[in-house]
């Protein structure tokens, strides 16, 4: 039979001690819990997949010791300005573009570019590819902003309210195209044949409707959600631009996480990634059928002289300068 000891003062006192250790750790690791807010800021809708698995993939794996707050549709930062609230200590996470970094770190430009990469995979391999490294590294250096994750946006094509059809680059001229705001999106505009007029995403639909553009570029899954279709005739599957977007972090945030809490952070970034991106890929092999059956036109113009002239004017641009040498040649390598 066990004997207990009766307790003493002293070991009553000792219990009470270590229990009220307990609560304090206890209240502590609580407070850290309510205390990380991840406020999230980016022009892409609630219903738009990146923000559906921002929200449910990455808010879910986090919420153990942060709170994940998305704010869509650049209801807190305008499109253009994530970048910048970040690198302030106004905002802990976007989802950013190649295009809104290259105004800061101008190789980012060679992303930007039509016709580079070729598709989902090979945009997911050049992101983890080691050359990298030192533009991910820049990124933190300048800006205080961590790249965790690259989401698949897909495939840009044109969506015009006119009627004329479009087979080549010469027949987009005059065309006012909508492109978002940086220098980068200008050019693109401007290397399809077309002419760009700088707009952000929130403000695209009005335009469209009251005809002060043309047209406008996205991928089919973003031009459903934004219910472009009720303002234009047709769509052009020119596929003109891989475009891929960032799952992007505060680095003082991250740096401020423990050890253990960073490994989730970066898992439930790659998996939201990987999510939106499966997601997405279903979107857009089903989606042509559904503007078609919109009553729009949906067709393939001349690829090889979209694809021509694109490349040839980004060759000859100020861009292609400003890439580091070979890197083109390693991202098609890959
Ligand atoms: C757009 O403004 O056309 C664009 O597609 C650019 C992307 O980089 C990204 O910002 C996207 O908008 C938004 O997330 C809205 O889908």
């Amino acid at each position: 039979m066990e004997i207990k000891e009766p307790l003493s003062k002293h070991h009553v006192k000792r219990c009470l001690i270590g229990v009220a250790a307990a609560l304090v750790i206890g209240a502590s690791s609580l407070a850290t819990a309510a205390d990380i807010k991840l406020r999230m800021s980016a022009p892409a809708s609630a219903t738009d997949q990146r923000a559906v698995a921002m929200t449910a993939v990455f808010g879910e794996a986090v919420a153990p010791f942060a709170d994940f707050e998305g704010h869509w549709n650049s209801s807190l930062f305008k499109q253009g300005t994530d970048l910048e609230a970040i690198a302030r200590g106004n905002l802990d996470m976007t989802i950013t573009s190649a295009q809104e970094l290259a105004e800061f770190i101008p190789e980012f430009s060679i992303f930007s570019a039509g016709y580079v990469h070729r598709d989902a995979e090979h945009q997911q391999r050049v992101f983890d590819a080691d050359f990298m490294a030192p533009l991910k590294e820049k990124t933190e250096a300048l800006l205080d902003v961590k790249l965790l994750s690259v989401m698949y946006l897909g495939r840009r094509h044109l969506n015009l309210r006119t009627v004329q059809e479009v087979k080549t680059p010469e027949d987009l001229k005059g065309v006012k195209l909508r492109m978002p705001g940086s220098d980068a999106w200008q050019f693109l505009g401007r290397a399809l044949g077309a002419s760009p007029t700088p707009m952000a995403f929130a403000e695209v639909y009005t335009g469209l409707q009251t005809g002060t553009v043309d047209g406008q570029d996205n991928p089919l899954p973003t031009s459903k959600d934004a219910k472009f279709y009720e303002v234009t005739k047709q769509i052009v599957l020119t596929g003109h631009l891989v475009d891929l977007n960032y799952i992007a972090i505060s680095k003082k945030v991250f740096d401020r996480l423990t050890v253990d809490q960073q490994v989730i952070v970066q898992k439930a970034a790659d998996d939201a990634a990987e999510s939106a991106r499966q997601k997405q890929l279903t979107l857009e092999a089903k989606l042509a059928q559904f503007f078609i059956d919109k009553g729009m036109n949906v067709y393939e113009p001349d690829l090889d002289a979209f694809q021509s002239t694109v490349q040839a004017a980004y060759l000859e641009s100020d861009y292609a300068k400003q890439w580091p040498d070979g890197l083109l040649e390693k991202i098609n390598a890959l």
